[in-house]
């Protein structure tokens, strides 16, 4: 019997959008159950995951929540394409853009810059001007340091898509939604070059959060 796979997450995190990437990849059924992690949570979600964030997947009796553990258990446990590159030096780099984005690229490039210009004006919201200006000025160092990366072709070198890119792609797509951040990224060529390819692939299609129009 095979065991159920359910992704617990809010449709419109990035986290979330992580983990379905590397699901699609993998060709993967899986349930999705909404949990909004800016809502009171409830205390069956609070067991799963005590420090109320999202994504956690559960698949029969075991479950895990970091979303870098999630893909890579889906790439382990799920046959289809390997998501992992193969070679010391590749894996370290696929490792350091996660940690990267999760240390230093999530909070300005997503939570300060898209957040504020995009996703408040969705909500019917004042943008923050301040948290933009705060979150651009800190997202260059992460985009000159990914630019990096990407021009040594080790990982994000827009053919093979590793775990790299599922962690990568949500957070750029999010970020280029505000004209800053497209402005922005389009100052690195190397990281705009990948960003051109890995955006027109089917699974960015079918993993879209489709964001509501603006509340009038
Ligand atoms: N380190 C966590 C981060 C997950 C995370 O921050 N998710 C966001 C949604 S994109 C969240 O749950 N935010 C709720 C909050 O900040 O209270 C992971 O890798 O899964």
């Amino acid at each position: 019997m095979t065991e159920e796979i359910a992704l617990h997450g809010y449709r419109y995190s990035v986290y979330n959008r992580v983990a379905r990437l590397a699901l699609h990849l993998k060709d993967v059924s899986y349930a999705m159950v909404e949990v909004d992690p800016f809502s009171k949570l409830d205390p069956a979600y609070l067991q799963l995951h005590p420090f109320g964030r999202v994504p956690t997947l559960v698949h029969g009796t075991f479950s895990v929540f970091e979303t870098r553990a999630i893909t890579r258990y889906i790439d382990q446990a799920f046959s289809g394409p390997p998501l992992q590159p193969v070679g010391a030096k590749s894996l370290a780099r696929m490792d350091q853009v996660t940690g990267i984005i999760d240390s230093h690229g999530y909070w300005p490039m997503v939570r300060q810059v898209f957040s504020q210009r995009v996703f408040s004006r969705l909500e019917g919201e004042p943008p923050n001007e301040d948290e933009i200006a705060a979150g651009l000025a800190a997202s260059h160092n992460v985009l000159a340091v990914l630019d990096g990366i990407a021009e040594e072709g080790l990982v994000l070198d827009g053919r093979d898509f590793t775990l790299a890119d599922c962690h990568l792609a949500p957070m750029i797509d999010y970020f280029v939604r505000a004209d800053e951040g497209r402005d922005a990224l389009s100052s690195y060529p190397n990281l705009y070059r990948w960003w051109e390819r890995v955006s027109t692939m089917p699974v960015l299609e079918s993993t879209d959060p489709k964001l509501p129009d603006p509340v009038s």
